[in-house]
């Protein structure tokens, strides 16, 4: 029987997560909206459905505002939210997604409570909280998808520097998905070569600025809204590595109790994606920099947490 995949927002981030989830025939899809942006919602699905002959994929895509029709979900990807417009932080959609990302979650877990639930709705590390506070699923069941967004970002913007193909980049952004996010250049590599040993300061200085900045970047140039395909496509690498067991080890927003030294919160760390979810987060020996570093984006992502009262 297919795996069924179930989209909690069909905006831009769903509408390409959708696609990209057809494509790869990870399952049958379900795009679930509020009962206002029904039609447009099954018009996207029925657009994707005749997108099939040529995109060669099998699946059947539909688009409702009941949560019934999740029911048995495999994957749950939370985009239901409004995001950021030019001059706004990501803490400023905090009043508003908090309420949509409670009914979300109380709708998810009334209705395909086995699912593996990754959320994108921003302020990413207070929501994904939220949705493991109000659903009450186990740790390993949920993950917040930016550090997977973040370390493509880094990468993307190290190859445009250094002239080099993306993919011999290796590396990993760890903290909160803002700008006291913590960029590893130490740790990173290009084609096995570290970074530290081919780019000088100023052009590692450049590019982790660049990194933390990179979603204020594309809001400025959009105007209106935020990133959408980069974010669809790092969140299907997570549910992929989920519904295949492939053991990738990705950066993610996931539940840390000790590990770090931080209890309690949904922060970036590397996590290994199995058929289990998240089952393990990975401990990175860090000097006395990333140390403060990661610290300081600790003390950020408490203080949104805090703001939720949950
Ligand atoms: P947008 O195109 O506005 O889509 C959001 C969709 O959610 C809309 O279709 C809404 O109708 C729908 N929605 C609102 N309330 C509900 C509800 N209660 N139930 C179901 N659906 C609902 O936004 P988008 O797709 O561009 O962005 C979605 C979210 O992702 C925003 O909060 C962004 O800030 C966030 N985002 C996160 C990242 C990360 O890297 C973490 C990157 C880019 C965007």
């Amino acid at each position: 029987m297919r795996k069924k995949i179930a989209l909690i927002g069909g905006g831009q981030i769903g509408q390409i997560l959708a696609m990209l989830a057809a494509q790869q025939e990870m399952g049958d899809i379900v795009i679930l909206d509020i009962p206002d942006y029904l039609d447009p919602i099954k018009g996207k699905a029925l657009d994707l459905m005749e997108m099939a002959p040529h995109g060669n994929y099998d699946a059947n895509i539909t688009g409702t505002s009941d949560y019934k029709d999740i029911a048995g979900a495999d994957v749950v990807i939370v985009t239901a939210g409004k995001p950021r417009q030019a001059g706004m932080t990501r803490e400023d959609l905090l009043a508003t997604n908090i309420d949509i990302i409670t009914k979300v979650a109380e709708g998810v877990k009334a209705n395909a409570p086995k699912a593996f639930c990754i959320v994108l709705t921003n302020p990413l590390d207070a929501m994904v909280y939220m949705f493991y506070k109000v659903s009450g699923f186990p740790k390993n069941q949920v993950a917040g998808m930016a550090g997977t967004l973040d370390t493509a970002r880094f990468r993307a913007f190290l190859a445009m520097e250094l002239g080099v193909s993306v993919t011999d980049i290796a590396g990993t952004v760890l903290g909160g998905h803002g700008p006291t996010m913590v960029p590893l250049p130490r740790l990173t590599t290009v084609g096995g070569v570290p970074l530290t040993d081919i780019a000088d300061q100023a052009l590692i200085d450049r590019v982790v600025e660049r990194t933390r900045e990179a979603g204020t970047e594309i809001v400025k140039l959009f105007g209106k809204g935020s990133a959408f395909f980069s974010p669809a496509w790092s969140a299907i690498v997570m549910a992929e590595s989920y519904l295949k067991d492939k053991k990738r080890v990705l950066p993610c927003a996931a539940l840390c109790e000790g590990e770090y030294g931080i209890n309690g919160l949904f922060i970036g760390v590397p996590a290994l994606f199995t058929a289990k979810g998240v089952e393990k987060i990975y401990e990175i020996t860090l000097t006395d920099e990333e140390k403060a570093q990661l610290a300081a984006t600790v003390v950020a992502v408490q203080k949104t947490v805090d703001e939720c009262n949950v």
